[in-house]
């Protein structure tokens, strides 16, 4: 009987989870233990709400992991049941069961504000990744939307045992490192920069006004960490991009909606950048193994399920496990936000600024590499930016 289904009694057992079973006189589904991420999600907070309104709400919540089983069951009701209004329910039900999305949705475990904060010299960054509250996530160890106006900027500092990948959104940056390459990346361009054994460079603010962008920390492995240096640089009309009802995505590493970026990731990684219009909903397949998170860099949407509370820009989010991540934009401006994804090293991580190493003795071997230019530091020896 269907209306076991919304029953509170079977809906409701111990805190959080909900048991229930759908029964007809052909099909009998019965889910044994399911658990809402939330107690709120089927405490009874909307008393104004019919019941079965209330309940089909909290079973949409329950069953939307497990919507592929599902659909053909609740399809199955659509036809059998009896009454007008047990037929809508399920209808509705379904209706809200998005059959593009995943078996095993990700939702958001973790929601910070990235608040400005100085770095460099004069330059200011909404740091995302690397501040108290998400000290790291593995593979990443630094994101930041930065701002910088002359005379501000990152005049020469070194790197080491890492890549860091420059994204702009506004303006343009001016890099220059000691073994001669230099070069402006502007807005939508993308300089992925393999620091390896070591870099040392300046990036400074091409010309007057405000120049805007993000940039990610990734860690390399062990085995990569003291490669020879490399850039791959992208052009924005070089960087690949799709278009699907309203959601368009730039693919700065991976792939989505069938475009492939060129970069090679040394360590696993997608970089998405998706812009969403009023309306406009994605679904993106994101690897079970992964770590993700995603930046709203402009306007307001809805991660995980369709029924959440739309975040706004500047906010970082955690994604929890799962195949793939979901994102509405249910405002009337413009969603922009990137996702970023990898595989994580699972490796100790000792860091000193912007060094990163396994172990401390291979910091301080970085320390003195650093300050008598060698391994890898030799052209600092009478370098100076410009
Ligand atoms: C750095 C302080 C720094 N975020 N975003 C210490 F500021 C930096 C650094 C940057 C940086 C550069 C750009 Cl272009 C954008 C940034 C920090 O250069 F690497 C250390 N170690
Ligand atoms: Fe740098």
């Amino acid at each position: 009987m269907l209306s076991s289904f919304f029953s509170p009694k079977l809906m409701l057992r111990g805190d959080s989870c909900v048991l229930f079973s759908i029964a007809d006189h052909k099909h009998t589904y019965h889910q044994k233990e399911i658990l809402v991420t939330k107690h709120k999600d089927i405490a009874p907070q909307k008393k104004k709400k019919t019941a079965s309104s209330f309940y089909m709400r909290a079973a949409v919540t329950a069953i939307a992991s497990h919507r592929r089983l599902l659909l053909p069951v609740l399809q199955s009701f659509q036809t059998s049941i009896t009454t007008n209004r047990n037929r809508t329910i399920v209808r509705n039900i379904m209706s809200e069961m998005d059959p593009t999305s995943f078996a095993r949705p990700r939702l958001v475990t973790k929601k910070v504000l990235a608040k400005h904060q100085r770095e460099g010299d004069g330059a200011i960054v909404r740091r995302c990744i690397g501040r108290s509250e998400l000290k790291s996530l593995d593979p990443f160890l630094m994101m930041d939307d930065f701002s910088v106006s002359p005379p501000a900027g990152f005049p020469d500092h070194p790197h080491r045992g890492f890549e860091t990948v420059t994204y702009m959104t506004q303006g343009g940056i001016t890099h220059q490192d000691f073994a001669g390459h230099k070069g402006t990346i502007h807005t939508g361009d993308v300089q992925w920069m393999t620091a390896g054994k070591g870099i040392i460079h300046s990036e400074m603010p091409a010309g007057e006004g405000v120049h805007k962008g993000l940039q990610l920390w990734i860690n390399l492995s062990s085995q990569d960490k003291m490669i020879e240096p490399r850039y791959q640089e992208l052009l924005s009309e070089d960087i690949p991009s799709a278009e699907q009802d309203g959601a368009e995505v730039r693919v700065i590493a991976g792939e989505s909606m069938g475009v492939r970026s060129p970069v090679y990731t040394r360590t696993p990684t997608m970089y998405l950048d998706f812009s969403l219009r009023p309306r406009a909903q994605v679904h993106q397949h994101v690897p079970e193994s992964w770590n993700a998170f995603a930046y709203i860099v402009e306007g307001e949407g809805v991660f995980g399920y369709q029924n959440k509370t739309p975040i706004s820009a500047n906010h970082v989010l955690v994604l929890g496990p799962g195949d793939g991540v979901s994102v509405w934009n249910k405002s009337s401006k413009p969603l922009r936000f990137v996702l970023i994804a990898g595989q994580p090293l699972n490796e100790p991580v000792v860091q000193y600024g912007p060094f990163v190493m396994n172990t401390q003795a291979e910091i301080d071997q970085t320390i003195e590499d650093y300050h008598y230019s060698k391994n890898g530091f030799e052209m600092a020896k009478h370098w100076r930016s410009h």
